[in-house]
């Protein structure tokens, strides 16, 4: 059987590193990967020329420009720009050169800020965007409605998934730009090995996160790319169909930093830093769509917590500085 071609866009990253150590293991897959400067998914023709080239199958389109509340805050140009052009020239490249199956990866920060919990995916536009984060979410949803688009116009086969705070190997360690994972395990690390007699968090400690860890956030993209054309149709609508994904479990910040604390080691006390935006109040996803669908996550909190501190001690070198 002829392998399929598949391109993994933003390899590199936290959630196409992963699909990819997934994909790689595969014998029916031949796996199409170009570094950023290889390939700079802002740049219209270079993006139309590799897919005139390559003759894709599939694209799982997991290249976005990410990062945690205050990096959204304070770089917005950047985030909705940049996500904004990577999505429009590779959905439209895909199209333009013929390729059957492109999964669009975006965010839970897609729903209102205030949308009823757990947030199905019947949420989507039905309230205010938390300000923290409109403009990425702006341009995730503008990237859910191109793929729906391309299925009502051109009866493509283009599908989104929509997955709750992310975390796991190769994720950001930066000290303010990160998620809070990667910088509460950074921050309470270098905590333990100095003796600090606190830790500083951001925010009250009350708002409420749900976490998945990456290898599970790239089973379920696999899962949900390879599903049958029916039973993907039959579980979405024409104009409602992207699919969240996540644990369906939620933990408040403080309980958070509390069991980073123990994977850590970390003894001293915790303080609340209030001058720094707490953002959306509570973002558990209903996850029924996808259990309807088969999926269901393996990697709980504690054991996710464990492997990713010991994965970011062993490559620690790179984030110095
Ligand atoms: O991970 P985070 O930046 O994502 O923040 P969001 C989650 C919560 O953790 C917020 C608190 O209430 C933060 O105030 N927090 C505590 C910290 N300490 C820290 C810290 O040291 N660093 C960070 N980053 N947070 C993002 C969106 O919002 O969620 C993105 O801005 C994206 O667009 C992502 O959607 C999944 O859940 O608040």
């Amino acid at each position: 059987m002829k392998k399929q071609r598949v391109y993994v866009a933003g390899h590199r990253g936290m959630v196409g590193s992963a699909i990819v150590r997934q994909l790689g293991q595969r014998d029916d897959i031949e796996l199409v990967l170009r570094t950023r400067d290889e390939l700079n998914l802002l740049d219209t023709q270079a993006v139309n020329a590799f897919f005139a080239s390559e003759a894709i199958d599939q694209v799982y389109l997991a290249a976005a420009k990410v990062g945690g509340i205050v990096a959204n805050n304070s770089y917005p140009t950047d985030f909705i720009y940049e996500n904004m052009m990577m999505e429009s020239n590779v959905i439209h490249a895909a199209h333009t050169h013929n390729v059957a199956k492109l999964l669009f990866l975006g965010s839970s920060c897609i729903y209102p800020k205030l949308a009823n919990q757990p947030i199905k995916e019947s949420e989507l536009l039905q309230g205010t965007l938390e300000p923290t984060n409109e403009p990425y979410a702006i341009a995730k949803i503008a990237g859910i409605k191109l793929c729906e688009s391309y299925n009502r116009q051109y009866g493509r086969d283009y599908r989104s998934v929509m997955p709750t705070n992310l975390y796991g190997p190769n994720d950001n360690f930066h000290p303010n730009n990160s998620h809070v994972i990667p910088a509460l395990l950074r921050r309470f690390h270098e905590a333990t090995i100095s003796n600090a007699p606190d830790v500083v968090v951001w925010g009250s400690g009350t708002p409420m996160r749900e976490f998945l860890h990456v290898d599970d956030m790239a089973a379920a993209s696999i899962h949900v790319m390879e599903l049958d054309k029916e039973v993907w149709e039959e579980n979405t609508e024409p104009m409602l169909s992207h699919i969240n994904v996540g644990t369906g479990v939620d933990c408040t910040i403080r309980e958070l930093a509390q069991t980073v604390a123990q994977v850590t080691g970390y003894r001293g006390r915790v303080v609340f830093d209030a001058t720094k935006p707490d953002g959306t109040p509570r973002k558990l996803l209903d996850v029924s769509r996808l259990h309807n669908l088969g999926w269901f996550h393996e990697v709980s909190l504690e054991q996710g917590l464990a492997s990713t501190y010991q994965w970011f001690q062993e490559n620690q070198q790179q984030f110095r500085g």
